[in-house]
């Protein structure tokens, strides 16, 4: 068997626990602090068997990899900040993960 450990942006979490439950991934969601920028993010754990890995990891990256989103037009002037910063993008989401060998045990 496979732990996964996949710490994800907090935004992300939802879409990814419900892909998780749609096909019956068992997961564990813990709140988590990155050490680095101390904001909050979110870790799960997956126990999975061997066979299930690549759906996991596939999950895992279709709602979490990161990509660029446009930054909504919001300006203290009233206006469009499109109208001075044309085109602002910024990146989000990202997933960092680890796949461990595992032994499983419900007691
Ligand atoms: P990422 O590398 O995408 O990491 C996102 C979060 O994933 C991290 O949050 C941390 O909670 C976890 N993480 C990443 N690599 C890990 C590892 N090897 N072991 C355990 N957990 C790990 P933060 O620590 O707050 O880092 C946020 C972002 O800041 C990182 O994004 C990276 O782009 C940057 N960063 C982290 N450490 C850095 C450093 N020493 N110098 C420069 N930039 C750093």
């Amino acid at each position: 068997m496979k732990l996964v450990i996949a710490i994800v942006q907090n935004n992300d979490s939802q879409a990814l626990l419900k892909a998780f439950n749609e096909h019956n991934i068992p997961a564990t969601k813990l709140s988590s602090t990155g050490g680095f920028l101390r904001k909050g993010n979110t870790t799960f754990l997956i126990g999975i068997e061997e066979k299930d890995l690549d759906k996991v990891l596939s999950l895992i990256e279709q709602t979490s990899k990161t990509r660029e989103k446009e930054i909504p037009p919001i300006s203290p002037l009233g206006g469009s900040v499109e109208d001075f910063l044309p085109g602002l993008r910024t990146k989000v989401g990202g997933a960092t993960v680890f796949v461990l060998p595992m032994e499983f045990y419900r007691f």
